[in-house]
């Protein structure tokens, strides 16, 4: 079953970049979610790998995997352009896939929040971004995954 589902991705996976070199950067681009907000990961940035060689990244939001890559190079950027709907928090996360051997999980490079905050003038955290639903003003335009390799997620919040 598992071997099924993983083959079945492969299939998605190869005809979406398939889809990707007939459409070019104009492709709809993946989405999901539901809110009021929207955020919409541009892109990711890679500065250090976690493997020693390329890294196979991914990303979940919401626990949902919406993107990878299976040959992220350092230095390299790399186009996302997922759009995401949520209200009132949304999570992201960065993983780099080995396998999930039990001798070789996994790995997450690091986890960001966004969350809706109507409070004055929250406290900046680490990988916590507040977003002001009256003007949209977020705190930060970025997240900064840092645990074993080195990585930035840039986005932006909308309407949706
Ligand atoms: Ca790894
Ligand atoms: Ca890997
Ligand atoms: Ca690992």
């Amino acid at each position: 079953m598992r071997a099924t589902i993983r083959r079945l991705g492969t299939l998605l996976a190869v005809s979406v970049m398939g889809a990707g070199l007939l459409a070019g950067p104009a492709q709809a681009a993946p989405s999901g979610g539901a809110g009021r907000f929207k955020i919409t990961i541009m892109s990711v940035q890679c500065l250090r790998t976690e493997d020693n060689s390329q890294d196979e990244a991914y990303l979940l939001i919401n626990g949902e995997r919406v993107w990878s890559n299976n040959s992220v190079d350092e230095p390299n950027s790399y186009a996302v352009n997922i759009d995401w709907k949520f209200d009132p928090n949304v999570w992201i996360q960065l993983w780099d896939d080995d396998g999930n051997h039990w001798y070789d999980h996994n790995d997450l490079l690091g986890q960001g929040r966004l969350v809706v905050s109507t409070g004055a003038d929250p406290t900046p955290e680490d990988n916590t971004v507040f977003l002001n639903p009256n003007s949209m003003a977020t705190s930060n335009s970025r997240f900064h995954f840092t645990q074993g390799s080195n990585y930035y997620l840039f986005f932006t919040v909308t309407l949706s």
